[in-house]
């Protein structure tokens, strides 16, 4: 094995909320004292981490005066100042407060929205300051329990409505952010607008600015409706729209669970950190996910360093993988390779006419194996060591 030791070429980052996340859960109280975000910034210069990410709310205190606000803010500055971690995501805390409760920019009650809306605006001011290049927008409470409660069209109208005023802003202002949208498909609703990668891209084409909106997908919240992460970052990756990336882990079909990166599907997240190192993704790779409740002290920053060394060992895999003679043979007899050539190029009369004309054997098209069998279990093989 290579190094294992995550350095700040490699950008990795965490959110306030996850290393620093108390414990409390529906059930229970918190089971941790808070973290000074002074101490946590240090703490993530020591293990090697890049960068951090905050929620307005978890930086300065909602509410407080502008002075003491102020001064949270500087605080965190300074951490930044002195370690060199850099700011690398901002996001609104449009969940939390009771008022929130119907939704944010998609509440019913046109003052929430309002509110929802200048809340992100003063936030971006502090994301620009910091020097945050990725404005998330995380949906938590945009949903409905009740479908008569509100008209789909109208809710997305809202959406798009704030997100095109707040693009507006970003421009007026003549800050350096892009957006990138969050999806998931329940909970805290019980159900969520915008529930899932490919309804997040397709809402982005009906935005005024989509160049500058692209996702921030969770591992996490695809796994729980399901869905293969993998194949939804892939497409993302190919649309360009890939802006930002939570990474941790979750078992199917669950309430979402944050795990540390690489604790439960060991084998998918092969193949995203595997899709992530060869397509060139150049962006944080950010842990959102939480030490488990018991943890305490100690236990929460090897909770970080295990998301790291979990990720970087993958990575490695991944390149062991692509480098064995093997795995070259067995994806050639699979025809991996024979998928990159053009199928019929692009349409003309005459490419049509020959396509029209050429012979095919379907009997002798169906003898073929692809001798997936054998490759798979080449994955296998290589990721647990032997
Ligand atoms: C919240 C949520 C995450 C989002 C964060 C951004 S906050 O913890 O569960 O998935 O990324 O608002
Ligand atoms: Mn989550
Ligand atoms: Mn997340």
């Amino acid at each position: 094995m290579s190094d294992l030791e995550p350095k700040p070429e490699h950008k990795f980052a965490f959110g306030l909320w996850t290393i620093g996340h108390s414990g409390r859960d529906p059930f229970g109280e918190a089971t941790r004292p808070p973290i000074d975000s002074l101490d946590f910034i240090r703490g993530l210069a020591e293990i090697g981490a890049w960068g951090v990410s905050f929620h307005d709310d978890d930086l300065m205190t909602f509410g407080a005066p502008e002075k003491q606000r102020r001064e949270e803010l500087d605080r965190f500055k300074k951490g930044l100042e002195e370690t060199g971690i850099v700011c690398s995501m901002a996001t609104t805390n449009l969940f939390w407060h009771p008022m929130f409760k119907d939704g944010a920019f998609t509440s019913n009650d046109r003052n929430v929205r309002r509110l929802a809306i200048q809340k992100t605006l003063r936030n971006l001011d502090v994301a620009a300051e910091l020097g945050a290049p990725t404005y998330v927008f995380w949906g938590g409470r945009e949903g409905v329990e009740s479908a008569a409660s509100k008209e789909p069209a109208d809710a997305l109208s809202r959406y798009k409505e704030a997100l095109d005023f707040l693009c507006g802003y970003v421009k007026d202002k003549g800050y350096n952010i892009r957006f990138a949208i969050e999806p998931k498909p329940n909970e805290p609703r019980g159900d969520t607008f915008l529930p899932t990668i490919g309804h997040a891209m397709s809402f982005i084409n009906q935005l005024e600015h989509s160049e500058m909106v692209g996702l921030n997908p969770e591992v996490a919240h695809e796994t729980m409706a399901g869905l293969s992460f993998y194949q939804g970052v892939a497409q993302a990756i190919w649309q360009d729209k890939l802006f930002h990336i939570d990474l941790n882990d979750q078992k199917i079909g669950r309430y979402d669970q944050d795990f540390r990166f690489g604790s439960e599907g060991i084998k998918d997240d092969f193949f995203l950190v595997r899709l992530l190192e060869s397509t060139g993704y150049s962006g944080p790779k950010h842990f959102d996910c939480r030490p488990y409740r018991n943890e305490l002290g100690a236990g929460i920053w090897e909770f970080a360093r295990g998301c790291m060394r979990t990720y970087l060992v993958l990575a490695e895999k991944a390149r062991e993988f692509d480098n064995d003679p093997r795995v070259k043979e067995a994806q050639a007899f699979a025809g991996v390779t024979e998928l990159a050539v053009p199928t019929v190029g692009s349409y003309s009369r005459e490419a049509s006419d020959r396509l029209l004309a050429e012979q095919f054997d379907p009997e002798q098209l169906a003898q073929r194996s692809y001798g997936n069998e054998a490759l798979d279990q080449l994955v296998i093989d290589r990721i647990l060591g032997v």
